[in-house]
């Protein structure tokens, strides 16, 4: 089990667009993304969580962990599904035109304070990557909630983080046409 000293604002890494990853891949990145992965379910566990100090986590970029480079890992179940990943040079294919937020709003491991706020994003997208878990190449099409979570992590390659997408004048401005989730 590896724990991650998680990356904090204003760390500069944090800010910069990830550089894609060079394939293949090498055994000691296969294995850090795997660890990422292990990371997510450990934060999940209440007694290892209290017992390492970790918040929770449901994704984790490598930028969080101090790496300015395309990959992020996924851990959470939803509706029955698991959702397990860990994802290399991932690439945003397609987009609904429709949007969805959070209606509890998002947080982030690397943001310590909350900031309130509603965050626009797709309500679907589908997603191609190398997936270390499964060691092939995915298409994702992801709805909804898992779609959020999906395109948090892929925010954070870019250097892009929940609070810039809160609406600064009004926080909690709902887009009628947006779905609430
Ligand atoms: O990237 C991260 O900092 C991990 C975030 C991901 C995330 C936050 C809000 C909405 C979508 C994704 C953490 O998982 S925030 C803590 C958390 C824990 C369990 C469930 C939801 C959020
Ligand atoms: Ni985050």
């Amino acid at each position: 089990m590896k724990l991650f000293n998680i990356h904090k604002i204003p760390d500069p890494v944090l800010f910069e667009k990830a550089k894609e990853v060079s394939m293949p891949l090498s055994e000691e990145k296969r294995q850090m993304i795997l660890d990422m992965v292990e990371y997510l379910k450990i934060s999940q566990d209440d007694e290892m969580a209290k017992k390492y100090n970790i918040r929770p986590g449901v994704g984790i970029a490598a930028p969080q962990i101090g790496v300015s480079e395309r990959f992020y890992a996924i851990y959470f179940n939803y509706d029955e599904k698991t959702y397990e990943y860990g994802l290399v040079n991932p690439k945003i294919i397609s987009t609904s035109i429709k949007k969805a937020y959070l209606e509890t709003g998002e947080g982030c491991l690397s943001v310590p304070q909350d900031v309130p706020g509603y965050v626009y994003r797709y309500y679907k997208v589908t997603i191609k990557a190398f997936d270390v878990v499964s060691n092939k190449d995915v298409t994702l099409k992801l709805t909804g909630y898992p779609a959020i979570v999906f395109q948090h992590e892929y925010d954070h390659l870019d250097g892009i983080l929940y609070t810039d997408r809160i609406n600064k004048k009004d926080p909690f401005l709902v887009d009628p046409a947006a779905i609430a989730l």
